[in-house]
């Protein structure tokens, strides 16, 4: 945990037991307990496996863990509430000491109740946060929330989205989502929002998205993005799932230079080494025009 020093509290993040004050974007490790992830689905059903890897991803440098049962992916089959509590349970034990934040990925209250009572640091919820009860879940707790947007459900989503315009929408409802959790007495601190790249959105929208992050950045939230091996790099690259780390590293660092305060990985220890470099170049000349 880094100790908070006396900046603004926007610029400060608070999830469970984790405050970071954001002077460098962090890093979220995914760790996927799903039988259909569209990057990595059933490598690690077996939850021994799943808690090697979450190690890796620690010693990595990965400063969250986002711990989800249910894959999102376009098309996905949802998993019952019970299922998904019995897959993440014995993770939220087993890495409660490992040193990152431990984020869960769901949509579904009970879920969030379950992994809270476990505790979580941190919900992420694609849906954020608009399945019945689910504000009321988190309240009042810590945990950070992470907001996302998405259009329609995983089932429906890649069908055909259509936007009037996609960043100001998407701001909107994001902009929207957090007053409703404001509203209900959470502390904005506590509060990240995402564009949901590859959420019910064309390949470009999420061009838009990603080069007006800026608009959502704005919004005085820390932000959220996830681009690691989507299809959107993919259909850049003409490359598959697993051949797509530099694409990814390419769109993460432009989401960082526009304000991402978090990158969502599942290569941590490439992309710690990419920030690295971003960042030194980034600080060198202190916002000098030239020397
Ligand atoms: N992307 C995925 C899942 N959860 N959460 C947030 N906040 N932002 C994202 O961009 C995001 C997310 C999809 O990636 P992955 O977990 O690898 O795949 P799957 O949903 O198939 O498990």
């Amino acid at each position: 945990m880094s100790a908070a020093t006396p900046v603004p509290d926007r610029a400060i993040l608070r999830c469970g037991r984790f405050a970071w004050t954001l002077e460098r974007p962090l890093v979220m490790g995914v760790v996927n307990l799903t039988a259909d992830s569209f990057s990595d689905g059933g490598r690690l059903l077996d939850p021994a496996r799943a808690v090697a890897h979450a190690r890796e991803l620690v010693a990595a440098g990965a400063d969250i863990l986002d711990l989800g049962a249910e894959s999102t992916r376009p098309g996905a089959t949802p998993v019952p509430a019970a299922l998904q509590i019995e897959r993440l349970l014995p993770l939220l034990g087993a890495l409660r000491d490992c040193g990152a934040a431990l984020s869960v990925d769901t949509r579904k209250t009970e879920v969030m109740r379950a992994a809270l009572a476990a505790g979580a640091d941190m919900i992420n919820d694609v849906n954020a946060f608009r399945d019945e009860g689910a504000v009321d879940a988190v309240r009042d707790t810590t945990a950070g929330l992470c907001v996302m947007h998405m259009r329609g459900s995983p089932e429906t989503m890649q069908r055909a989205p259509r936007y009037e315009e996609a960043v100001t929408e998407v701001a909107g409802f994001l902009g929207e989502r957090a007053a409703a959790l404001a509203a209900a007495g959470v502390a904005p601190e506590r509060i990240v929002l995402d564009p949901g790249i590859g959420f019910g959105k064309t390949l470009r929208h999420n061009l838009q998205l990603l080069e007006r992050l800026g608009v959502i950045a704005a919004l005085g939230f820390p932000v959220l993005v996830g681009v690691s091996r989507k299809s959107m790099v993919g259909t850049i690259t003409g490359r598959g799932v697993e051949a797509r780390l530099a694409g990814s590293l390419a769109a993460m660092l432009f989401a960082v230079a526009r304000g991402a305060a978090i990158a969502r990985v599942h290569d941590v220890a490439e992309s710690r080494d990419a920030l690295a470099v971003w960042q030194a170049i980034a600080g060198s000349g202190a916002g000098a025009a030239h020397e």
